[in-house]
């Protein structure tokens, strides 16, 4: 199955438009969303009526009701999902992978830093990037990973 993969849109609904009309996203079953900002994960769930999983960011303390850090199984991939910011991923992704590893995940995905990043291992560890307020790059930025049972992610960062 693809899911899309987005993060930091700080109420950027337009970026998130653009977003979902791009032809990689097409096929997407379903959305993983990193935080900053709550809000927008709801515009996904209601723009696309597909399952949009997520959590909370830095900016969405104290309002949001969601969690920090979700776990989601996806056929037999199990993906951490956070935003990043309890984990220091400013500094590194060290915590995260440590975290990934001790919930038996194979792959990690944050955001936070607007800065995409992708690095295939024993823990896939994914960050979409911003779509909204890039810091990599003058473009945003979104994840499409393609979940095939038994391999690893196929990955693609894709840049709107
Ligand atoms: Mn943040």
């Amino acid at each position: 199955m693809k899911i899309g993969i987005a993060s930091d849109s700080h109420g950027d609904t337009n970026a998130l438009d653009v977003m979902l009309q791009h032809p990689a996203a097409a096929d997407v079953e379903a959305w993983l969303f990193a935080g900053d900002i709550a809000m927008d994960a709801e515009y996904l769930e209601m723009v696309t009526d597909l399952p949009v999983i997520k959590v909370a960011g830095n900016n969405d303390w104290p309002m949001s009701r969601l969690e920090d850090t979700v776990l989601a199984d996806l056929g037999d991939h199990r993906i951490l999902l956070t935003h990043g910011h309890l984990y220091g991923v400013n500094f590194s992704t060290q915590n995260l992978v440590l975290a990934a590893r001790e919930q038996a995940a194979d792959i990690a995905v944050y955001g936070h830093t607007h800065v995409a990043d992708l690095s295939i291992g024993e823990v896939t560890v994914l960050n979409p990037g911003s779509v909204a307020r890039p810091r990599d790059a003058s473009r945003g930025s979104f994840m499409v990973a393609d979940l095939v049972q038994g391999q690893k992610p196929v990955v693609k960062l894709i840049r709107i």
